[in-house]
């Protein structure tokens, strides 16, 4: 059965290969998914890599905004679908640097703790490569269990927007990634 509709966030991230180039093709497959649509595609940012031991090529991050029918498990199944078809090959290793990663960062106002999806997503309110873009297209989105997105970026240390910097790169559903100069 069809669900209503609902606005789901979408992180993604990527570091190896052609991250413009995936995150582009990312997004188009995101448009593609059934019952699925992109209603909003945030700038996108380089950010330093979070979390990791050893080191990695910087990030490229942005946050598409999704309005769809299908339960959030499907939604990130679809995710994984898209991940593995653009490249992505699982590491044992945490935080391993990837072509992409497509994360369910809310669905709604829903509230999700499974063994496989948990949802708002438990870094987020953490993340600054994850709340500015988040910002850019729903500063005033109250997540469920948290707070209202800017004040979650507003609570962030300074110091974690270090060597973040706009990308230019702009992610859309019409295909071909925009380089600004
Ligand atoms: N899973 C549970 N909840 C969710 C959710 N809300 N969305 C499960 C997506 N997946 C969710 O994910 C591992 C498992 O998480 C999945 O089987 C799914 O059922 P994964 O994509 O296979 O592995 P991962 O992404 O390496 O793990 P994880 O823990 O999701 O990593 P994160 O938290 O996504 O962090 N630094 C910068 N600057 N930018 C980044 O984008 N990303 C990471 C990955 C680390 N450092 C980063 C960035
Ligand atoms: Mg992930």
């Amino acid at each position: 059965m069809a669900h209503p509709p609902t606005v789901a966030g979408i992180g993604l991230g990527g570091n190896a290969g052609q991250p413009e180039r995936t995150l582009q093709r990312a997004t188009e497959r995101l448009h593609l998914v059934p019952d699925t649509r992109v209603v909003a595609c945030s700038p996108t940012y380089w950010t330093p890599p979070w979390g990791v031991s050893a080191p990695q090529p910087d990030y490229l991050n942005a946050v598409v905004l999704v309005e769809t029918h299908l339960g959030a498990p499907a939604l990130l199944l679809a995710l994984q679908v898209i991940e593995h078809d653009l490249g992505r090959v699982r590491s044992a290793e945490r935080n391993a640097a990837r072509t992409v990663d497509l994360d369910v960062l809310f669905y709604g106002q829903a509230i999700i703790d499974q063994p496989d999806l948990v949802v708002p997503h438990p870094r987020l309110s953490q993340r600054a490569f994850v709340l500015l873009p988040l910002a850019d297209v729903a500063p005033k989105l109250e997540l469920p269990g948290l707070d209202r997105v800017e004040h979650l970026l507003d609570a962030l240390d300074p110091d974690d927007f270090d060597r973040i910097r706009p990308a230019g790169v702009t992610l859309s559903v019409e295909g071909q990634a925009g380089v600004a100069d």
